[in-house]
């Protein structure tokens, strides 16, 4: 007899509401829950594997440890807490806490309590080096919001919207920003049905920009100069929003001189951007009147992502973009305390130069985190504050970090390498121990997590206010001993007779949650639902409320209004940041003694079945490809007389990889687009490099240097826009 039950899809940060049929204690099958009120069916191909991913024959049912020779055995979860707490004893004795850091990748978001235990942990040795992806994924976010100052009330709404601007971020695909996470497709499409005038900049007609009234199909790495040249029609048209600008910023006049060389005749120059089209764009987006600009992953790897940032919140300022007194508060917190925020400009702080400073590229901690991109730098160097050790959660350095090559033999230079992981990934493999985990069914949830991500990113989260609580649906299969994430920190906690005590902050909340912290009674294991309760404490609605609807629900019934700004508040929106506009002026010499461009540039793109590293083990998620492709435009291969499978070179002046050509007719011409955190590692498989790119991929942090061309303050490489050469390898041997 088989039960079917409300669930949340865990294995990506859209958390769908779905359905799980569970047989004789087996997850069997999983589909979209059409009683839900957000997702309303919704599931992709990822969230229908997650019965295999459950039932998987790689997945890891017990703790693995690794012998002298390199390989790996498996050793009861205890003993390898106990011993991990013995060498990091040993470590921290020896060389102090910032020996040890800690790396929350992405599969430590699914998991409300791993990532607030583990900081907990980090807090009770003592050590500051505490890395996430975010710093090679979309740092400029962060850094842009502190240098212009947030508006308390945040942005106008997706839902509402008359114009929206998407910049190098395609929801269709990601399911992740630039439209509500549930169904980004079906938001995209719905949207433009009722009216909404979409604007998209991107170098490939993708999905999303198959939708818009305008694509701006410019060079990538122009963002810069697009945003900066419709700041300027903007002003020069006297489309902006003049009584918000007087009112709750400082610093146009400065601004409208910036920006006053990206005429759109430069601009079609410098970005390939047809000057009517982007005048349009302008247009369009200034007259809104409601309406948001976000930005993806895409211009933030390109080269100064920061500065693509901050123009794009310049330009939603501009044109009042954002939530006055009287206005309904889209989502005024379900798991989160009341939301109930004033129609006022939050201070701008310092994007960086705080806190700690790493021993390389004078980077320091940045309002996005710790540079992760420096991290194999900080293992690497002798020293001291040498890092000798490094905990990994659901993360893959060994095949997502940029500069592959440098990451790996930092990853073998440590003392000590634990990673959380279900298989035994890349990272994994040269772990000392991994730690096998429950799956997401094996163990409650909520949306939390997700619920935050507004605080990380206007444009991410719900902009309603929705929330679900996941039961814990099956028990790990027979035989199995493996722990939740948090459990591993508790463990050693445990061990090493230290206290811990859990906040709901997410690291991207500066100043933490709106409770302090609650110690843990440290002479117990806690329950999983103890736990996510004290995340959610002070929720506007109880978490028992939320329990109550199984399927999820939109709590709405409380309307909530933006009240007034105080009139003692003086804080104003930063227009004119000097170290941005210099960033700006910079551009604008560039523009000037304008460079040849180079025969190609590598940009990335993600793949639907697949999620970063993960899911390549599953079959069902590989039919379409089981390596990544090399894209380029059909024009392309048939000037280089390469046919869709043939092998490519491609080469930066950094590294070389092989690369299987695939053609792509929705791509600008010059460009090779492909996707991350594939491939293997070095000299592994005793296959040929051929053969591995056939069964793997390529791995392109391979071609990223992370020691030059980065960004000077959050120290991401250039991983967009990247100038690469490429040649077909039949033609190789004659170079
Ligand atoms: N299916 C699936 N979903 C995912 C992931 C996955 O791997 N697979 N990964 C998840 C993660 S970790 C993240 S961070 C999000 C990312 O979510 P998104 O940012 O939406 O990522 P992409 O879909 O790659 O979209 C990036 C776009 O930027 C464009 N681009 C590249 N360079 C430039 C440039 O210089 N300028 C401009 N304007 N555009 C450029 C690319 O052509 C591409 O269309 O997705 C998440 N969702
Ligand atoms: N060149 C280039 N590099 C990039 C990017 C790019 O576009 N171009 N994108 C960047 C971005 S946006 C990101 S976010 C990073 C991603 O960087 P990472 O987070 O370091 O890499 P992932 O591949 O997401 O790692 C996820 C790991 O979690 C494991 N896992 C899966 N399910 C679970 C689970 O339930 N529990 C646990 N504990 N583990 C699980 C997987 O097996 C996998 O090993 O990569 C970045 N790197
Ligand atoms: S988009 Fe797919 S993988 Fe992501 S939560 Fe929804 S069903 Fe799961
Ligand atoms: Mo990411």
């Amino acid at each position: 007899m088989s039960e079917v039950h409300p669930t949340i899809c865990r294995v990506c940060a859209a958390h769908c509401g779905i359905l799980v049929e569970v047989e004789g204690g087996r997850v069997v099958d999983v589909s979209g829950d059409r009683d839900n009120p957000l997702y309303r069916g919704y599931i992709c191909p990822k969230g229908r594997a997650l019965p295999e991913m459950h039932n998987h024959a790689g997945r890891l049912l017990h703790s693995m440890k690794r012998a002298d020779g390199g390989s790996h055995a498996p050793v009861p979860h205890e003993q390898a807490l106990d011993e991990i707490a013995e060498r990091l004893r040993v470590l921290l004795d020896r060389y102090g806490p910032r020996s040890i850091a800690l790396y929350a990748g992405t599969y430590a978001f699914m998991y409300p309590i791993a990532t607030p235990m583990a900081m907990s942990w980090m807090n009770a040795i003592g050590s500051p080096m505490r890395f996430a992806p975010a710093t090679i994924d979309k740092p400029g976010k962060g850094i842009a919001m502190a240098l212009h100052g947030r508006w308390a009330a945040g942005p106008q709404t997706f839902a509402d919207a008359d114009t929206w601007m998407i910049v190098g971020a395609n929801p269709p695909v990601s399911r992740s920003i630039g439209a509500p996470p549930n169904n980004g497709s079906g938001q995209l499409h719905h949207a433009v049905r009722r009216g909404m005038k979409l604007i998209v900049i991107d170098p490939r007609r993708t999905e999303a920009a198959r939708l818009a009234a305008v694509h701006l199909q410019g060079r990538p790495g122009q963002d810069p100069v697009i945003i900066a040249g419709m700041l300027r029609v903007i002003l020069h048209e006297d489309l902006a929003d003049r009584q918000f600008i007087e009112h709750n910023t400082r610093g146009l006049a400065q601004l409208a001189r910036s920006v006053e060389p990206f005429t759109p005749e430069i601009v079609q120059q410098q970005a390939d951007v047809p000057a009517g089209l982007l005048i349009q764009a302008a247009r369009i987006f200034a007259a809104g009147p409601r309406g948001f600009a976000v930005a993806g992953t895409g211009p933030n790897m390109a080269p100064r992502g920061t500065l693509s940032e901050y123009l794009l919140l310049c330009l939603n300022t501009v044109c009042g973009r954002w939530l006055r007194a009287g206005e309904r508060v889209p989502n005024p917190g379900v798991l989160t305390p009341a939301f109930l925020p004033r129609a006022q400009a939050m201070a701008p702080a310092p994007g960086w130069g705080f806190g700690e400073r790493l021993r390389v590229r004078g980077l320091t901690a940045t309002a996005a985190g710790l540079p992760t991109a420096a991290l194999p730098d900080e293992i690497l160097l002798e020293g001291e504050g040498q890092v000798r050790a490094l905990i990994c959660i659901g993360g893959n350095p060994a095949l997502a970090w940029p500069d592959q090559l440098k990451t790996v033999s930092a990853l073998r230079q440590l003392d000590l390498l634990v990673s959380i992981d279900t298989e035994m990934s890349a990272t994994a493999r040269l772990s000392h121990y991994v730690i096998a985990p429950k799956l997401s069914l094996e163990q409650p949830g909520h949306t939390l997590a997700i619920e935050t991500l507004s605080g990380y990113a206007y444009g991410m989260g719900y902009e309603v206010p929705y929330a679900q609580y996941a039961a814990q649906l099956v028990a790990p299969p027979p035989g199995a001993d493996v722990i939740e994430d948090w459990e591993f920190f508790h463990g050693l906690a445990r061990r090493m007779g230290l206290p811990l005590s859990l906040d709901s902050a997410v690291p991207w909340i500066a100043g933490g949650g709106a409770a302090p912290p609650v110690a843990l009674d440290m002479d117990r294991r806690p329950t999983t639902e103890e736990l996510l309760d004290i995340l959610v404490r002070g929720s506007r609605v109880p978490l028992e409320r939320v329990k109550s609807h199984p399927h999820g629900h939109v709590f709405d019934d409380e309307p909530v209004t933006v009240l007034p700004a105080d009139p003692a508040s003086t804080a104003r929106l930063e227009l004119s940041d000097p170290v941005m506009l210099a960033e700006l002026e910079e551009v604008a010499c560039e523009v000037q003694h304008a460079s040849p461009e180079p025969a190609w540039r590598l940009v990335p793109r993600r793949l639907p079945d697949v999620y970063n590293s993960f899911g390549r083990s599953h079959e069902r998620l590989v039919r379409h490809f089981a390596y990544n492709p090399a894209f380029m435009h059909p024009d392309d291969l048939e000037k280089l007389e390469v046919t869709a499978g043939d092998l490519i070179e491609i080469r930066s002046d950094h590294g070389a990889i092989l690369g299987i050509a695939e053609a792509d007719a929705t791509l600008r011409r010059g460009l090779v687009s492909m996707t991350h955190a594939f491939g293997d590692l070095p000299g592994t498989g005793g296959e040929g490099e051929a053969e591995q790119v056939h069964r793997a991929g390529s791995n392109i942090g391979r071609l990223i240097p992370t020691d030059r061309n980065h960004d000077p303050h959050c120290g991401i490489p250039w991983m967009s826009a990247l100038p690469v050469s490429v040649i077909p390898v039949r033609l190789r041997a004659a170079r």
